[in-house]
């Protein structure tokens, strides 16, 4: 497909991260990009960067989600990026309001968007649902019950998503990232504590930045319309599984 007819990618979380790179990547690539974020001023700068449309949309409020699916109009693929983990407490000290705030923006903002956006997609004839999980929605972690149990669940919507749209001219495409550096996912998760945060990655050589992965969905979704990459587990080298990090330090 050339680029002019690549039509309109709509990008949730596009204020920073993966979200924002994916959506300068897609602009490349020629597509309309639609970037969806709560934090207006950074979706107005990016769009003005990259020639983007901004749209507010605040994923875990339905009223927001209808709103946005007013404004965007037409669209052919749908990056659900949006998501985020909130602590690093053992179950026993389970805070259930971050466990709650966690399960509502990484299972349900998927859903709420997807299925606001989903006749649209159908509508396109060449739709693409994009869904970005986590290697955590594959494996546990202590310390990661909450989070781990909402990424799962992000799976699980993005596996249930492709059975019931067999038919249906909509791919389904789920990316796992597994230790990416992005400015805000750690200092997010340890409520600002950047002493924290940089702990995560201290030692490891080349984790995957936001770049990395913007490539992956940039690749799924500029294959021909008839191929589905089900599922992208993305990690840096010095990752070979969860807890199996090479750390220099
Ligand atoms: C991020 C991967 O290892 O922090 O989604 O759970 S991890």
């Amino acid at each position: 497909m050339s680029a002019m007819t690549r039509g309109t990618a709509v990008v949730t979380g596009a204020s920073s991260g993966i979200g924002e790179a994916t959506a300068r990547r897609l602009a490349q690539e020629g597509f309309q990009v639609v970037v969806a974020a709560r934090r207006r001023d950074r979706l107005d700068k990016l769009s003005e960067e990259i020639g983007a449309r901004a749209v507010t949309l605040d994923v875990t409020s339905d009223e927001s989600v209808a709103a946005f699916a007013q404004e965007v109009g037409a669209c052919n693929v749908l990056v659900n990026n949006a998501g985020g983990a909130f602590g690093l407490d053992p179950v026993a000290e389970a805070d259930v309001e971050e466990w709650r705030r966690m399960f509502d923006v990484n299972v349900l903002g998927v859903v709420r968007v997807t299925k606001a956006l989903l006749p649209r997609l159908v509508e396109s004839g060449q739709g693409h649902i994009v869904v970005m999980s986590s290697t955590a929605g594959r494996i546990v972690y202590e310390g990661g019950g909450g989070y781990t149990a909402a990424k799962h669940g992000t799976t699980a919507v993005a596996e249930t998503l492709r059975l019931e749209l067999n038919g249906q001219p909509v791919r389904v495409s789920e990316i796992a990232p597994g230790m990416v550096a992005t400015p805000e996912f750690s200092l997010v998760r340890f409520g600002g504590d950047a002493e924290k945060a940089a702990g995560i990655y201290r030692g490891v050589d080349q984790p995957l930045t936001a770049e990395d992965i913007a490539d992956c969905v940039a690749w799924c979704v500029t294959r021909p319309p008839h191929v589905d990459i089900d599922l992208l587990v993305v990690k840096p080298l010095a990752q070979a599984a969860q807890h199996k990090v090479h750390r220099t330090s």
